[in-house]
């Protein structure tokens, strides 16, 4: 009878789709060694010996939040020391501010602020597109679009609609933490929960906005819990394609209200990166998101699975607040630095993954399709 592996193996291989159980099996397995085979089966399959990167800009226009999650260190109530919400005028000054720089994606997110009406959406999307043309808006998560619809009166059909005619071109994979009835209740209990978050989501893929994915692991989740999250990812994307690419977010406890938990472990990370390449096959894209595993353990993970290392950041907030190391920010050269020395095709990419070699420079903030 043959192993689990070279059953699993002869899966991969023959691009079978992995069943819940074969997930299972390689998350209990500490044969890392293995499991990166498998994933790097997949990974070059699908992109080659290409590892990509983006010249991008985050902003985090509020730090006031209602949603209270215990794994956040980075929402603050109103009147808190610290708490911010910037007006159009401070960002068009943050995006300004690097306005030498070649960015082509801003990454635009922020907390559940009851205060700001829908023009402040309008306003901030609309202040972008005109400080920094042409590059991509990578705007509010599914989490954001419904708490905008809800506080301000707005069908979410509505709300999407009206944001792309200022300028939204994508969404960002933020807000899916694990998609669990028991985690939801014990951790985020004030937020949408996964079925709401598939929803928005589907609604995005539906007014042909391509979004991403997340997963906040390495909390009080189980692999079952993990391996459900990753498969309920993959069933929208059959039905949709809208999912561009999929980005393992690990905890990190520091200030937060699970400051007892330990930082993830390199070989779960690892393990994760693999297993999502493995189970999201309708997923073009992994990210091994620098930010939250470190440098050093990003480049290995192009060994398992993840081809992209997301991009220059430069002003990281939500994982900093909660106590990652990592720098703020990276150079293209140190970005691509990572690349070659690990034996990979650097291809600094936009938000929809074209080469930016190949793009034409373009005025407009157009939708895409990821590649
Ligand atoms: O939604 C919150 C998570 C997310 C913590 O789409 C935490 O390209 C770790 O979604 N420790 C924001 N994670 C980050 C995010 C993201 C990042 C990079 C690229 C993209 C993309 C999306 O961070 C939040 C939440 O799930 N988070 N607190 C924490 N203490
Ligand atoms: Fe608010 Fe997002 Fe932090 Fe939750 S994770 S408290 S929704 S900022």
């Amino acid at each position: 009878m043959q192993d689990r592996f070279s059953e699993i193996r002869e899966k991969v291989l023959s691009q079978q789709r992995l069943e819940f159980e074969d997930g299972l099996f390689l998350f209990e397995s500490h044969d890392i060694a293995k499991i990166g085979q498998l994933a790097d089966i997949v990974r070059k399959r699908l992109n080659g010996n290409h590892a990509y990167y983006v010249y991008n800009q985050h902003i985090n226009y509020t730090n006031i939040c209602i949603s209270h999650c215990r794994f956040c260190a980075y929402a603050k109530n109103p009147g808190d020391a610290g708490a911010y919400a910037w007006t159009a005028a401070d960002i068009r000054q943050r995006i300004l501010s690097r306005i030498d720089e070649p960015i082509t994606e801003l990454h635009i997110v922020g907390g559940l602020n009851p205060e700001l009406p829908f023009g402040y959406y309008t306003e901030l999307l609309e202040t972008a597109r005109e400080v920094r043309p042409g590059a991509t808006l990578k705007a509010f998560t599914a989490v954001e679009l419904d708490f905008i619809a809800k506080n301000t009166g707005l069908s979410l059909e509505e709300v999407i609609a009206r944001l792309k005619q200022s300028g939204l071109a994508m969404l960002p994979g933020g807000g899916a933490e694990i998609m669990s009835r028991r985690i939801h209740d014990s951790l985020f209990p004030l937020k949408i929960d996964g079925k709401r978050w598939i929803e928005v989501m589907e609604t995005a893929h539906g007014a042909g906005l391509m979004t991403n994915a997340t997963m906040l692991y390495g909390h009080i989740e189980t692999h079952a819990e993990r391996l459900s999250h990753l498969m309920a990812l993959r069933d929208l994307q059959d039905r949709t394609s809208g999912f561009c690419a999929f980005i393992p977010l690990a905890f990190h406890s520091a200030r937060t209200g699970l400051s007892h938990i330990p930082p993830t472990t390199a070989f779960d990370d690892l393990k994760t990166i693999a297993i999502a390449r493995l189970m999201l096959d309708n997923i073009p894209h992994i990210k091994a998101y620098w930010v939250m595993i470190g440098e050093k353990l990003a480049q290995l993970a192009l060994s398992f699975g993840a081809d992209d290392l997301d991009g220059t950041i430069i002003e990281e907030r939500i994982s900093h607040e909660a106590g990652a190391t990592s720098p703020k920010g990276l150079t293209r050269d140190q970005l691509t630095h990572l690349i070659t020395s690990a034996g990979y095709d650097p291809v600094e990419r936009d938000a929809f993954y074209h080469p930016v070699s190949e793009i034409a420079p373009s005025p407009d903030f157009a939708e895409g399709t990821c590649r």
